[in-house]
């Protein structure tokens, strides 16, 4: 019986007449190279083909009769692969990539690659195309990964807990300890691969007292067991560590980036880590952000601070990737100068030439932290010569923890398809973010992880199709929601097309809706605080963590405008400055982002902002309801445990949609006085 574990690999049997023109190429496999990787790739193949085409595969040699697939590196002793690929093909494919060719002459299906890591990502495109009932019988495409760095981070703690963690404890850790069955991390690393995740850190970007000593002698054991399961898989180990750590360990009595003694400090402990971890990826750092120490303390700038990380890490090749979430979080509400939004801009565009090579700075894709709808971060665009990632949550810490369905893949292709102007008419961010633009050494994405330890790996099953996603939204950015949303239900639940339709209307609205019913036109927040779970309009108005929406009895919004607001919209490249500026051109969506306005406004969409509130607060709840109706269709259709799993949540989810569309309605009636036009009860 299925639980969620086996995920979009799965390999729900195919229909007997797609399985008729599949089956000629796949019952034998030719594979030449004893390579870990290659090997895996090959388990996963007969795994795969198994249970989506009901045989067993045989093994296959060069000169054997009969179709087959042939998968290998080029020159790496597959005759097959060899005389299927022209010089051309070998040369554009590039390090991680692969060519596959279906070849009538040879009798084969070819998958060759310039890396054993390139097979891997071959074979799994493969067994997508069987999945996906797509047919192989005329394959021919060289594919190569469009970000170089395609990497998740972890938040999980050594305690267990996992920070923003949706689906039950980390799977790494348990109790200060690392865990001693390595089977679900191996399980893990197989999942993340077949969507090309090529760099994982494993613990959080908060680094606790414990978690500082995953750099000594102590811990680099047990870290490099699950860099050896990953290195399998193609993927790099990074780690996250704390800024202060020679100073937290008592080795010395500073910190500082540029006291020679912290300098020879990191040295040593690079020197360290890549005996114990030749393919180290690197740090990931969280410095003066959120309470945690950084180069500030030393009257130090950021590039000091990661540039001296750096010159230790590069003679190993390793990276930095130093994270651009730095903002006041000890603000006092009064205070209507400081603006969160512009403190990214503000402290990293100065320092823009000024960082190392192997230095990469992670920017989160808009200027606040992961709503439901924000703008895109100006930095994209504004370093011109600094290695630069996009980082995104796929955790739904603000969009429904995991308990609504909230599929994001609309919202980064959002994103990636916002233009910047920062080099002509159109420079959208996903040319900022794959490096091309400006030619980055190192360039990608990276992701905050939604998986735990409960058995379908992400507590909503369908919050799986973000993890799904991502992967392949980084492998390739030009990939629609749509694409990406229909590969994911046909791999996890078969073809049936009632399924199909369902499913990915589902999960296509979803992001609509959860916005409807939540903080209205791109102001943000109204969390609880804390867990951020639930509706709290004032929740953070007082606060010190800069997130205010400023509503009295005439209005609501923050100007961010240059003319009479904090001048976050100068940050912006070109015509967005004035589109964002001006009242007029403001798209709807996020007008409460940048304007303070009255509830009467009216909007683009001809009604009134109060209106407007009300309005998409009785829909979204209405439309939450009706993700549960559409659901229990499915009744029957899918696997008893898949089914009651998500019509469980949807029911969460339909209620407490309620709850946000009465609190958000009946605060902002009794704030306004105003009526709702069509009289329905606001409390
Ligand atoms: C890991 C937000 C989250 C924090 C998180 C932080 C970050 O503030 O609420 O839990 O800390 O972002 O990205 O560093």
């Amino acid at each position: 019986m299925k639980s969620g574990y086996e995920a979009w690999l799965s390999y729900p049997l195919q229909p007997a007449a797609q399985r008729a023109g599949d089956l000629q190429w796949c019952k034998t496999l030719y594979v030449a190279e004893e390579n870990d990787t290659i090997q895996a790739a090959a388990q996963e193949f007969r795994r795969g083909v198994a249970s989506m085409l009901g045989i067993e595969v045989v093994a296959g040699s060069a000169g054997a009769a009969g179709p087959c697939v042939a998968i290998g590196t080029f020159q790496g002793g597959n005759t097959l692969v060899d005389q299927v690929f022209d010089e051309q093909t070998v040369r554009s494919v590039g390090p991680e990539g692969y060519a596959i060719r279906t070849s009538a002459a040879h009798h084969c299906i070819a998958i060759g690659a310039a890396s054993p890591a390139g097979v891997l990502y071959g074979v799994f495109h493969l067994l997508r195309l069987i999945g996906t009932a797509s047919g192989i019988e005329a394959l021919d495409e060289a594919v190569n990964p469009v970000n170089k760095l395609r990497m998740i981070n972890h938040w999980d703690n050594f305690d267990g807990s996992v920070e923003r963690g949706y689906a039950g404890k980390s799977f790494f850790y348990n109790n200060n300890r690392f865990v001693d069955n390595l089977e679900r991390i191996r399980d893990y690393a197989v999942l993340m691969s077949s969507v090309g995740i090529n760099a994982i850190a494993i613990n959080n970007v908060n680094v606790h007292e414990q978690e500082t000593l995953f750099i000594s002698p102590a811990y680099l054991p047990y870290v490099s067991r699950i860099a050896d399961i990953f290195r399998v898989y193609g993927i790099r180990l990074f780690l996250s560590i704390n800024f202060a750590s020679p100073l937290q360990t008592g080795e010395l009595d500073t910190a500082d980036p540029l006291a020679p003694e912290v300098r020879e400090w990191w040295r040593g402990k690079a020197a360290e880590i890549y005996e114990a971890i030749p393919d180290f990826g690197g740090f990931v750092v969280k410095a003066d952000s959120e309470n945690r120490p950084g180069p500030f303390t030393y009257g130090r700038d950021h590039a000091d601070g990661a540039n001296m990380l750096a010159e230790a890490l590069e003679q190993f090749d390793g990276l930095v990737i130093w994270r651009c979430f730095v903002y006041n979080c000890k603000q006092d509400w009064r205070d209507r100068k400081t603006d969160r939004a512009r403190a990214a801009y503000d402290h990293f565009k100065p320092l823009d030439g000024r960082f190392k090579d192997n230095v990469i700075l992670q920017i989160k894709n808009g200027p606040m932290d992961f709503q439901v709808r924000e703008p895109v971060s100006p930095l994209f665009g504004a370093l011109q010569q600094t290695n630069h990632l996009i980082e995104f949550q796929i955790a739904q810490e603000y969009t429904g923890q995991q308990r609504h369905v909230c599929y994001l893949v609309p919202q980064w292709k959002e994103v990636m398809e916002f233009n910047t102007y920062a080099q002509g008419e159109h420079v959208p961010v996903k040319h900022v973010v794959d490096g091309s633009l400006w030619g980055n050494l190192h360039s990608g994405m990276a992701a905050v992880s939604n998986v735990g330890d409960d058995l379908n790996w992400t507590g909503h099953l369908l919050a799986q199709a973000n993890l799904y996603g991502y992967g392949r939204l980084a492998w390739n950015p030009e990939l629609s929601s749509e694409a990406i949303a229909e590969e994911w239900v046909r791999l996890t639940f078969g073809g049936d097309p009632a399924v199909l339709d369902t499913v990915t209307r589902i999960l296509l609205d979803s992001w609509s809706i959860y916005e409807s019913y939540t903080a209205p036109l791109g102001v943000g927040w109204m969390v609880n605080p804390d867990h951020h779970y639930g509706p709290n309009v004032d929740g953070y108005e007082y606060s010190p963590w800069g997130t205010y929406h400023f509503a009295d009895n005439l209005g609501i919004g923050v100007d961010r405008t240059v003319r009479t607001g904090t001048g976050y919209s100068a940050q912006y490249i070109g015509k967005n400055v004035e589109r964002y500026e001006s009242l007029a051109d403001c798209p709807d969506e996020l007008l409460l982002f940048f304007h303070h306005v009255p509830y009467t406004h009216v909007l683009h969409s001809g009604s009134t902002v109060i209106q407007h509130i009300y309005d998409t607060h009785f829909e979204g709840a209405e439309r939450a309801a009706e993700l549960l109706t559409l659901w229990t269709r499915l009744n029957g259709k899918l696997e008893e445990a898949l089914y009651t799993q998500v019509e469980e949540r949807l029911k969460e989810q339909a209620e407490h949609a309620k709850e946000w569309r009465d609190k958000i309605n009946t605060y902002f009636y009794r704030k306004s006085g105003i009526q709702d036009k069509q009289e329905r009860t606001i409390y």
